[in-house]
């Protein structure tokens, strides 16, 4: 049986994955803090219902001997590397520790992998945040970096540590270049979710306003469920690559806004309060991805469009905004 590791495996993308594998077959092993193994209940509610099939190990992406410590005991032969600070506007709060965090985590995990079980297949969560400042256009594996975040700077090092122990070390290394993915296991944080979720507060009568920044940013928006088998998929190839992972559409905030609220019966135009404090100190203000390398190569191809992912995220909230309230 095959042993996969996954950091960040109570995240967003972390539980989609670990569902996908459990039905391969595959031995489900993931690290979490400390703190996340003793508050099951609030910090592991997206993996809470496979919990029994699943062995968490605590460590932490800041501490090398713990990383070290894990990829010993499981020697893993596929390792999904997803943990990291994700969000991009805190980046700009805490620069160093987002940097320090996200760089020296990759490389921790690399080297212990190198080290330990060179042959194990190693996926990285790159991101299209690595584009950052870009021209009207599709982004493909070719286009330029321009980070504009501490968020997207941390990312395009661990791209370049990824490629390098794939060049350098012979491991079998992969950047999933992912565009922005959703669906009602998102962070509260994230625009997507914190719009759909203040819709269903709103619909029950719990809320009245919904305070956001810029509404003209475009993003290309995917479904994280599709988006967890292309991670898997890039594994299976002959060799080692770089893949965009998208849905070739772009659609700004307001469009996203404005379809949540009409999806909810609610004018939006009502409830919405544009706040600077939302705004970024730099912003990435349109991303759209060229996926056809990862189409070409194994087939992948999102399943889930812009309009069904919105009513997804926005009949999800208010089903658990009906049975909380
Ligand atoms: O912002 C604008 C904001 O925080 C999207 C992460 O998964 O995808 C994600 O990064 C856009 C930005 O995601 C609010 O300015 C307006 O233009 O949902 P977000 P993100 O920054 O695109 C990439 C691929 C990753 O790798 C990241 O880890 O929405 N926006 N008003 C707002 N954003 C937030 N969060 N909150 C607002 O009130």
């Amino acid at each position: 049986m095959k042993k996969i590791l996954i950091t960040g495996i109570d995240g967003q993308d972390g539980s989609y994955l670990s569902e996908f594998l459990l039905k391969k077959g595959y031995q489900v092993h993931g690290i979490v803090r400390r703190v996340a193994i003793e508050d099951p209940e609030h910090q592991l509610w997206r993996i809470k219902h496979i919990l029994k099939k699943i062995t968490l190990h605590s460590g932490s992406l800041e501490s090398f001997a713990s990383l070290f410590k894990i990829v010993q005991r499981i020697k893993p032969d596929e390792c999904y590397h997803l943990a990291a600070q994700s969000f991009v506007s805190y980046s700009f709060e805490d620069e160093f520790s987002t940097i320090n965090t996200n760089i020296n985590g990759t490389h921790y995990i690399l080297a212990a992998i190198k080290e330990l079980a060179p042959r194990c297949k190693f996926y990285f969560a790159a991101s299209s945040e690595m584009f950052g400042k870009v021209k009207e256009g599709l982004q493909n594996e070719n286009s330029p970096f321009h980070p504009r975040s501490p968020y997207g700077i941390s990312k395009v090092a661990g791209f370049d540590l990824t490629r390098n122990y794939r060049e350098a070390y012979g491991i079998f290394a992969c950047n999933g270049i992912l565009f922005n993915h959703e669906s009602p296991r998102r962070g509260f944080e994230f625009v997507t979710r914190k719009i759909t979720h203040a819709v269903a507060k709103i619909k029950m009568g719990l809320s009245k306003e919904l305070r956001l920044g810029n509404l003209n940013a475009k993003r290309d928006w995917g479904f994280s469920g599709d988006y967890v088998k292309a991670m898997w998929l890039m594994l299976q190839q002959n060799k080692p690559d770089d893949y965009v992972i998208a849905t070739g559409e772009t659609h700004t905030v307001k469009e996203f806004v404005k379809l949540a609220f009409s999806h909810a019966g609610l004018d939006w135009r009502k409830y919405v309060k544009i706040d600077k404090d939302f705004y970024r100190p730099a912003e990435v203000h349109i991303l759209m991805g060229d996926y056809s390398k990862a189409t070409k190569k194994f087939g992948w191809k999102p399943t889930v469009r812009f309009e069904e992912l919105v009513k997804m995220m926005v009949d999800a909230d208010l089903a658990i905004v009906q049975a909380k309230y």
